[in-house]
């Protein structure tokens, strides 16, 4: 058997010092890590409550130091390399106090994948980055390659840098908070589905965000981006080896046209209705995925023929009950304006029903803007719920029928009365769901379990 040779980028051992910031998924991988290269390791996290103590404890057992509850007056002791959990803005005080402090600060992402021996494939946008690195990853396990997704996936990369063996090829989910902190590593190929109005909580304006995405082309030896994307004015200086278009603009080497995608480079064209994807949007995400593998010098028409069968994950326009002409439409992960319109074109432009949706949940000061020209002719009513039902419900109501209620399930239950045959109950929020939920999967839970309680012989 050949020995896999692991590359070693931060030359750790014992006399090396690694503060980790946050006990979440990605900080207990990186301490995991760190401490599998023989290092002394600290994990430090601002919370302090049950959940902080519990991952402590269990970091402890494992040879880790811990600080919880951290404060700036407790200060932080000089380290050879700080590594920051996705989730802490570096512009924030304990994101300061590691940068003063540290040799090197570098992000969960960065650390993991810089322990990877094989290649990287990347993907980052607003809507449909996850939906796309499982397609990518189940395509390349598909042609028969040992493919495995991580990053934002919620599968951290150093927990990846872990395995016993490593993969033929690491498929990364990026997000702009993780893009924020790589600096070294490099994509064998990278892409850009889209970028439309996301986390203004975190970013001083919109074109920061852009800009934020935009770098994955500076990190990938070759990089594809949506033609949305292309044209931004943040990527007027960039040239994109590839660009796709799920409306069929010509100029476009990988292309939507009806029910075909036409991909130039490859040499073939391919039909859609052999795949069980629908909507646009996962035209884009399938187009995103075959340019990748392109570059990547992977078969194209092979990885077509392997998305046939991918199945969407949950709470991603799922159908969760469909009882007298009437469909019940599990959208929680939708957690910005433009996934909300997404879910808007695909029920009501493409399939054709009327709309009662139900939006709401965590305020993050975004621009529903472009929601509002689609509201007549698809939506006949919304029903509003969360911190930011009372905003949408001021900015729609002189366009459709807008209530807001004082429940999330009060929500749910409303639009199921105003429901009629052949109309859809879409519960696209469009915000975040952490002013009522614990996550969007509990978010989504919630409303299949109501609609389908409130129907004892939905199935
Ligand atoms: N913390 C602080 N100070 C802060 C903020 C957080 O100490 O200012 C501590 C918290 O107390 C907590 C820890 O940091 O203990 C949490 O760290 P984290 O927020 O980075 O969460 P992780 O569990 O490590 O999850 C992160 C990503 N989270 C975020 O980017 C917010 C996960 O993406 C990712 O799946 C995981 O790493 C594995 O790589 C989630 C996400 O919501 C799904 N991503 C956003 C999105 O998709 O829109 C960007």
């Amino acid at each position: 058997m050949t020995a896999i040779t692991r590359p070693d980028p931060y030359c750790l051992g014992p006399a090396s010092l690694v503060v980790v910031a946050g006990l979440g998924v990605s900080g207990q991988a990186a301490c995991l890590l760190a401490r599998s290269r023989g290092a002394r390791v600290l994990a430090v996290d601002e919370g302090a409550d049950a959940r902080a103590q519990s991952r402590a404890a269990s970091l402890r057992s494992r040879g880790v130091e811990v600080l919880i509850g951290w404060t700036p007056e407790q200060g932080l002791p000089a380290a050879d390399i700080a590594v920051l959990s996705p989730g802490i803005p570096p512009q924030g005080r304990l994101g300061q106090a590691l940068a003063a402090s540290a040799r090197e600060l570098v992000g969960e992402l960065e650390f993991g994948l810089r322990h990877l021996p094989c290649p990287i494939l990347a993907i980052t946008g607003t809507n449909g980055k996850t939906t796309s690195t499982e397609l990518a990853e189940h395509c390349l396990k598909g042609i028969g390659l040992k493919a495995i997704a991580c990053g934002n996936i919620g599968f951290a990369a150093s927990e990846l840098a872990l395995a016993e063996e490593p993969p033929d090829f690491a498929v990364a989910e990026v997000s702009s908070f993780q893009l924020d902190t790589l600096h070294k590593t490099r994509f064998a190929a990278g892409v850009i589905l889209n970028v439309t109005p996301d986390h203004w909580d975190r970013y001083p304006s919109p074109a920061d965000y852009s800009r934020s995405k935009l770098r994955l082309a500076a990190l990938s030896q070759r990089c594809a981006a949506s033609l949305q994307v292309a044209r931004l004015p943040e990527a007027a200086e960039l040239a994109f080896d590839l660009v796709f278009d799920k409306d069929g603009e010509p100029s476009c080497p990988f292309r939507r046209l009806g029910d075909v995608l036409i991909l130039d480079p490859a040499g073939i064209s391919v039909d859609l209705r052999d795949q069980p994807l629908r909507g646009g949007h996962n035209a884009e995400n399938l187009l995103a995925v075959l340019a990748l593998g392109h570059m990547a010098g992977l078969e194209t028409a092979a990885l077509f023929r392997a998305a046939g069968s991918f199945k969407l994950a949950r709470h991603r326009q799922e159908e969760v009950l469909n009882k007298n002409g009437i469909v019940y439409i599990n959208d929680s992960k939708s957690t910005n304006p433009d996934a909300m319109a997404q879910a808007i074109l695909r029920f009501g432009r493409e399939e054709g029903r009327g709309l009662i949706l139900i939006a709401g949940g965590r305020d993050k000061m975004m621009d529903f803007s472009i929601v509002s020209p689609l509201l007549p002719p698809y939506v006949k009513s919304i029903l509003t719920y969360g911190e930011s039902a009372s905003l949408l419900t001021r900015l729609w109501s002189d366009l459709v029928p807008c209530m807001s209620c004082e429940s999330f399930d009060a929500a749910v239950e409303a639009a199921m009365v105003a429901a009629r045959d052949g109309d859809a109950v879409l519960l696209s929020p469009g915000c975040a769901s952490l002013d009522c939920f614990s996550s969007y999967a509990q978010r989504g839970d919630r409303f299949t379990e109501i609609v389908q309680r409130s129907q004892p012989h939905a199935l």
